[in-house]
């Protein structure tokens, strides 16, 4: 499984070791995460983010209860089950953390009465989500890419510039990511690429992690505040937007990093194809309407009062950006309607964001 180069994440022996989010892109450092509440904690400060990685996150949460618990107990998977509920609900909106500690609980429960072990049995399907991950990021990446290819050859190989929000890499889903897996298929191609990154704020995933993937990957990439892309896609600098998604509903509306829609807007505006990137596990059926539906993360005002960044000392410092007495909201995501959405970039293929095509979508060959 996870080797630590591409992955967010990998096991040591009986604890997950995962890279600290939160400290790059100005150093690298991990976490060792021994217990559930620890995998807990690690989920809701964002140490680990990104949609696909909470849900790995969660699923070896589930493994870490199980260790955590007395072998031989009869309340054993009892006491899993209800360590498995806190972990579904350390962030609300990307539906990933729910379907993965779920599909753990499933099989827990199924192995319970046919007497196998739940600590291993919980170890291997965390581990397979985390290999199905891996198999179906390639493939977004190839079919994404062929869309890229197609606008490369219409500009007779000239650069394809794409913009992407927030982070969608191999930070946020093993191994290649979701919007990020098209540009690294692209530069293993060969083509040429340039990436427009969203610094994203309040967090600046974008300006943070995204930059830093990228930068380690030597593809070209320019940083621009979240309000900039409007004006590019109206002077003709953008030719595509990717970004990935937290959930999307069954008519195909995007719930993603807040900031989403206005670039899905400006798109439309502008005849920009705008792509969604997703594994099928961030699908939500039970949903249809996003806007009425889905319940968007709200965090602490103060991630958007407050900077942190490398001072000229080179120490890592947050400052206070506005007025003492100013108060602020902070939306985590917002809703991007499917009549927005060119096409979602699945592992089965692309789709038009609509309810039929949603539910024809059927495994193809990348
Ligand atoms: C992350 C975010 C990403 C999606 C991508 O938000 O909005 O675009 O999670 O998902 P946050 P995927 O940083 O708040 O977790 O994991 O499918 O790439």
């Amino acid at each position: 499984m996870a080797n630590g180069i591409y992955k967010p994440f990998w096991l040591d022996g009986e604890s997950l070791v995962i890279i600290d989010q939160t400290k790059l892109p100005f150093s690298y450092e991990t976490l060792k995460l021994v217990t559930p509440d620890q995998a807990i904690a690690a989920v809701k400060n964002m140490n680990v983010r990104g949609a696909g990685v909470i849900g790995n996150v969660g699923a070896f949460g589930v493994y870490l209860a199980a260790l955590s618990t007395d072998k031989n107990s009869a309340g054993n998977l009892d006491k899993i089950k209800s360590i498995a509920q806190q972990i579904r609900i350390a962030r609300p909106t990307a539906v990933n953390l729910t379907w993965a500690v779920d599909r753990v609980i499933r099989i827990l429960e199924n192995s319970y009465n046919s007497g196998r072990d739940l600590i291993e049995t919980a170890k291997q399907e965390a581990i397979k989500i985390c290999d199905e991950d891996v198999e179906n990021s390639a493939k977004i990446g190839k079919f994404g890419c062929d869309r890229l290819q197609e606008i490369s050859n219409a500009k007779s190989g000239k650069t394809v510039n794409i913009l992407t929000h927030c982070n969608a890499g191999w930070l946020a889903i093993v191994d290649s990511g979701s919007a990020l897996a098209p540009i690294y298929e692209a530069q293993a191609r060969g083509m040429d690429i340039h990436v427009w990154v969203d610094e994203t704020r309040p967090r600046n995933q974008g300006a943070f992690l995204t930059a830093w993937e990228l930068q380690q990957a030597g593809i070209k990439h320019t940083i621009i505040a979240d309000n900039t892309g409007g004006l590019l896609m109206q002077y003709g600098m953008v030719d595509m937007c990717i970004v990935g998604a937290d959930r999307v509903t069954r008519r195909g509306d995007v719930i993603n990093k807040i900031g989403t829609y206005l670039k899905a807007l400006a798109a439309r505006d502008n005849n920009v194809p705008f792509y969604v990137a997703l594994p099928s596990s961030t699908f939500d059926f039970e949903l249809i309407d996003g806007i009425k539906e889905v319940e968007i993360e709200t965090r602490n005002p103060d991630e958007v009062l407050y900077m942190q960044g490398l001072n000229d000392q080179g120490t890592v410092t947050k400052i206070r950006i506005a007025p003492e007495s100013s108060q602020a909201i902070n939306y985590g995501f917002d809703i991007t309607p499917n009549h927005l959405v060119t096409g979602l970039i699945t592992e089965n293929g692309i789709c038009a964001a609509n309810q039929t095509a949603i539910a024809d979508l059927k495994p193809k060959t990348a």
